[in-house]
């Protein structure tokens, strides 16, 4: 193995294709889509395309209910259009991942059709199925009081076979059964083989953490008194046998194909347990999603009950996720937008008119001088932000979402004030704020389909303002500056990608401010974090002021004192010294 990877400087752009490209007038992103902005892609400077899952699925959960793993869902393409896909970006430099979704599939997988057909079917213990528990009145119960990830229990009661089988997502989810070796055999020819032969260059990894279970189905404690169904991951995320899964999946399969891997996990706050699943010398994943940063503001009990937060926090997270891999040999990730989350601008910024650009280019120097590979998300270049506070339910596509606001309606009676802070949460939180239609143009439709009755999803209403077209020609554009911080990050990765990371005034509430250093180089970052002037202190110096997100890069520095410096609005700058 090389000393450094490929994948470590590599920058990653994340497409969803439902929403990224419309090619044949169905409203409905597509592959050929992609294939059309591949060079769009390569003129932004990115390395590594994941594409979230294009594959045969009922769409319960946008694709990740995969009923066949080696076909493609129809609308989006063919097995031969993703062949066509995976060469044009071979042919261009650039690698191809695909989502791994295999801690469940959907339930119309024939798996599972085999599975559910008779307590006696070869397949019955390729998923997780139990008996009843029953009450002292005898009313039957499910094995646990688990809550599932998308609203009401984990488990689903199946009449003709008479026992319970396990969803930790939408009952049309079922998980599979990872304790038992033809499974997982089967799984990693479908779901890894198929595709790794067909030259993809690895995986990110759904729910990585989740496949080893607890061995003993236990009862939560309740946390939250007015449901019976309660937040359970303690009981099912980093099981016993997980670290042994992954052992076996890069021997069996990934070394054999030197793929990378990036596997998300939710649900673990402790550095030495990430550190477990990310030592090089240990061979099981490349980097992983840490979730702390795009938790925050999360409610505890339930998601979308939004709860406001200080900067500190957020820099606390920063600084804790930049040095956990310090004098190890783990490797990590720098990310805060994917297909679950709300848009940056919107949670951690300003979206507001005035300040939106601003927002985005401050975020992007802190993105861009963050140790680790870094993931971009699709819409995040020019600055995408959160659906109007103005859009009902209605609107709304994602199961989560949709489910979360009719079970608190059922629960509270249609409660006015509790229905409008579901609202005001999920226009933070919730995950279709990520997954509106990728604004290419100022033509109807945000240029993203021709159907005349528009897209799957509604485009957002200032499509005119945030668009492609609008800022690829314009050096000035947030899209430019993008670019321009990833050549950045390209030149001084041995600092920007792979340097020590040091924060100061961590308890201010207004401004961040961090150093890092590697390569005999040093870079100081000063960001912004409100819509008033700030003042802060440059820790080191001899530094030279190299970015700036107002432009003037001579002028700025005119009115520094000292070490004192006056931060505009939403000002970031990127200071170094070679
Ligand atoms: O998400 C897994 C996950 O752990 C959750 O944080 C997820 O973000 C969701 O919002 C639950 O609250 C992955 C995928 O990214 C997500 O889109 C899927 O719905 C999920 O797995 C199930 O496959």
């Amino acid at each position: 193995t090389p000393i450094t990877p490929w994948w470590k400087d590599a920058v990653v752009y994340q497409i969803y294709p439902a929403s990224f490209k419309d090619s044949n007038g169905d409203g409905l992103g597509d592959i050929p889509g992609i294939i059309s902005k591949i060079d769009y892609l390569k003129d932004l400077g990115i390395d590594i395309v994941w594409i979230s899952p294009m594959f045969d699925s009922p769409q319960v959960d946008m694709g990740y209910d995969i009923s066949d793993y080696e076909a493609v869902y129809p609308p989006y393409g063919t097995v031969e259009d993703m062949e066509t896909l995976i060469r044009a970006c071979h042919e261009r430099d650039m690698k191809v991942i695909l989502d791994l979704v295999i801690n469940h599939t959907s339930d119309q997988h024939r798996w599972f059709q085999e599975s559910r057909s008779s307590r006696d079917n070869p397949k019955r213990d390729w998923y997780i199925w139990k008996p009843p528990r029953y009450a002292e009145d005898g009313t039957r119960m499910p094995p646990t009081n688990w809550r599932s990830y998308f609203s009401g229990g984990t488990w689903e009661w199946d009449e003709p076979t008479g026992e319970y089988y396990l969803h930790l997502f939408a009952k049309e989810q079922p998980d599979l059964n990872w304790e038992n070796e033809d499974t997982r055999n089967a799984i990693y020819d479908s779901a890894m083989r198929f595709w790794l032969d067909k030259g993809v260059d690895g995986f990110r990894v759904d729910t990585v953490n989740m496949y080893s279970k607890g061995v003993e189905f236990l009862d939560a404690p309740i946390i939250d008194p007015e449901f019976y169904e309660q937040p359970a991951w303690l009981y099912y995320a980093n099981g016993p046998r997980m670290h042994e899964f992954l052992r076996e999946m890069n021997d069996k399969v990934l070394k054999h194909y030197d793929a990378v891997t990036v596997g998300e996990l939710p649900h673990t706050p402790d550095p030495k347990k990430v550190l477990d699943y990310v030592g090089a010398s240990d061979k099981q994943l490349s980097m992983v999603f840490q979730f702390d940063i795009v938790d925050i503001g999360q409610g505890v009990a339930r998601k979308y009950q939004f709860q406001p937060w200080k900067l500190p926090l957020f820099k606390g997270i920063v600084a804790k996720w930049q040095q956990f891999i310090e004098g190890t040999d783990g490797w990590t990730t720098a990310f805060c937008e994917n297909h679950d989350q709300g848009r940056s601008i919107s949670r951690f910024a300003s979206d507001a008119p005035e300040y939106r650009v601003l927002s985005a280019k401050m975020l992007a120097i802190m993105m861009t001088a963050l140790t680790g590979t870094l993931f971009i998300y699709q819409g995040q270049e020019i600055g995408m932000i959160n659906v109007p506070r103005t859009w009902p339910i209605s609107e709304f596509r994602d199961i989560e979402s949709v489910n979360f606001y009719h079970s608190i309606a059922a629960q509270t009676n249609n409660d006015a004030a509790t229905l409008d802070y579901v609202m005001r949460s999920l226009q933070i939180l919730g995950r279709d704020n990520a997954r509106l239609p990728m604004q290419w143009d100022a033509s109807a439709h945000a240029g993203f389909t021709d159907r005349e009755a528009g897209a799957w999803m509604r485009v957002h209403d200032r499509y005119g303002e945030i668009n492609v077209a609008r800022q690829v020609g314009d050096p000035e554009s947030t899209w430019s500056f993008w670019r321009e911080m990833i050549r950045l990050r390209r030149e001084h990765g041995e600092v920007l990608v792979h340097g020590a990371f040091e924060g100061f005034e961590m308890e201010n509430e207004e401004t961040f401010v961090f150093a890092k250093r590697g390569g005999g180089k040093t870079v100081v970052v000063m960001l912004n974090f409100t819509g008033e002037e700030q003042r802060v202190e440059m820790p080191y110096e001899g530094l030279e002021l190299r970015v700036g997100n107002y432009g003037d890069v001579e002028g700025a520095e005119k009115s520094a004192v000292g070490r004192a410096r006056v931060l505009r609005p939403w000002e970031g700058r990127l200071y170094m010294m070679m």
